[in-house]
């Protein structure tokens, strides 16, 4: 099973060492990501909207300071895989109504029957009645497969091991939601029909959904599944409309191509994955990390440090920005200030191009001190209760010492402190009335040089 995104880490290194110019690595990296997206998993559609839109926001955008044209791209390409499946919002997995009744339909193969007994050991744990029911009388086994797996995790289970599946269906639900006061049910089915044709198998599907309503149609689909993913679903689809996917096998060697390309076909998120043999090897489908996956995120985790700086920096402007605007800036926003600068660590060389932050580092020359009076002063204002952390102007002598105390530092510590703080909020008021200029400060892009 050949995987693009296996190549992908390797067009993103190459991309980065690349000594084109940035349009035209740009350009190589995707006639290469298409070429390997489709010599793979990806249906073409979904490869060229997702090329197109890479394009575009990597020729428009503006890294943000500190971070360089070409592994801003590769953010790029991350968020547009991300978002495809779902961006950061991560899938609800709880029933939205009760009884909740699950129908689980994909090809023989894919991991139905096992992804039902995961799916039920999840719903179990959390407090709900699940009961598993099959509609495959067409493999003798099949019957016996989803029993034993409902014995060995304790649930009711209903079957027939002959007849026809619509009236099984029809049946199992009745008799779990009634006898077994079951609030969730699990319907496994069949992934080859007895004729062996694959439209008798759809139809099938469609009779047994308009029959018993399922809360939800959940595609069963194999991580390795390859080109044949996208119609797969988009037939699936058309007959049974798709709630949700769930990704089996996650666990071998594919990256998962095929499960992007349903997604794209039925417009369904993935809801969990599937990655093992065990029934406990289940979980809630996480975005990020998928593309991650997709991508082959390893190597370049120190990239991701630098994003997560920015974003941190994103956080510090905003707050300058709001200090601005009000003429004075409180201590929780020092506080937040200074934990940045610690959390980031050799990276806040990335934070000092931030505009407007150099502002903070001005004065007293706040980090010449280095790290042990960040430290200090973190500590010395984790020690302030929340009226001293409000209204700093209620810090007299013997508040100073009790602070002091409290964080183990200095008397001395806690008045450099309380001074640069003073030392902050009289340069914000002073911009705010305009006796003092930044250069080109507008409030929504501030430069930290000053005149
Ligand atoms: N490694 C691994 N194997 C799985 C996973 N899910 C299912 N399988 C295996 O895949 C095979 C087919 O699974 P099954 O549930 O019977 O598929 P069905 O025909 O769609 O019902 C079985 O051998 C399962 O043990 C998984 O997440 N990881
Ligand atoms: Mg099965």
């Amino acid at each position: 099973m050949s995987s693009v995104f296996g190549k992908l880490r390797d067009l993103v290194s190459t991309f980065l060492k690349s000594f084109e110019s940035y349009e035209e690595a740009v350009g190589s990296f995707i006639k290469e990501l298409q070429k390997e997206m489709i010599r793979s998993d990806v249906n073409v559609k979904v490869v060229l909207e997702l090329s197109s839109r890479i394009r575009e926001r990597a020729l428009k955008e503006e890294p943000p300071p500190g971070i360089l044209r070409k592994e801003w791209f590769v953010k790029i390409v991350y968020d547009e895989i991300a978002r495809l499946l779902g961006g950061d919002v991560a899938p609800d997995p709880s029933p939205r109504s009760l009884p909740w009744i699950v129908l689980l339909v994909g090809v023989q193969g894919s991991g139905k029957t096992t992804t039902a007994g995961k799916l039920a050991l999840y719903y179990k744990r959390r407090g709900y009645r699940v009961g598993l029911t099959t509609t495959d009388v067409y493999r003798p086994a099949a019957y016996d497969q989803l029993k034993q797996i409902a014995d060995s995790i304790g649930i009711p289970f209903y079957g027939e091991r002959s007849g026809d599946p619509v009236e099984i269906a029809r049946r199992a639900i009745k008799v779990l939601l009634n006898d077994y006061l079951c609030d969730i049910v699990i319907v496994d089915t069949a992934g080859r029909h007895g004729y062996g044709k694959e439209e008798d198998l759809l139809r099938e599907m469609r009779e047994i959904s308009e029959a018993i309503k399922p809360s939800e149609v959940v595609l069963v689909i194999d991580a390795s599944m390859g080109q044949k993913a996208y119609d797969l679903a988009k037939r699936f689809h058309e007959w049974t409309p798709v709630g949700s996917i769930i990704v089996a096998k996650l666990d071998g060697t594919a990256r998962g191509g095929g499960a992007l390309s349903a997604v794209v076909a039925t417009g369904a998120r993935i809801k969990f994955v599937g990655d093992g043999e065990k029934l406990e090897d289940f979980e809630v489908f996480n975005p990020r990390r998928f593309a991650a996956r997709i991508l082959g995120l390893g190597d370049i985790e120190s990239l991701l440090e630098k994003f997560r700086a920015v974003e941190e920096s994103e956080e510090v402007r905003k707050r300058l920005e709001r200090a601005l605007s009000l003429g004075r800036m409180g201590m929780r926003d020092v506080y937040h200030q200074l934990k940045s600068i610690r959390k980031l660590g050799p990276l806040r060389k990335v934070l000092e191009l931030v505009p407007g932050f150099s502002l903070l580092k001005m004065g007293n020359g706040m980090l010449k001190g280095g790290e042990r009076k960040i430290d200090a002063w973190v500590s010395i204002i984790e020690s302030m209760t929340y009226e001293e952390l409000d209204n700093p102007g209620v810090i007299d002598k013997s508040r100073i010492r009790r602070i002091a105390l409290g964080s183990g530092r200095t008397v001395a510590e806690v008045r450099e402190l309380l001074d640069y703080y003073e030392l902050l909020n009289r340069m914000i008021r002073d911009l705010k009335r305009g006796r003092l200029r930044i250069k080109g400060l507008d409030l929504s892009r501030l430069s930290g040089e000053v005149d």
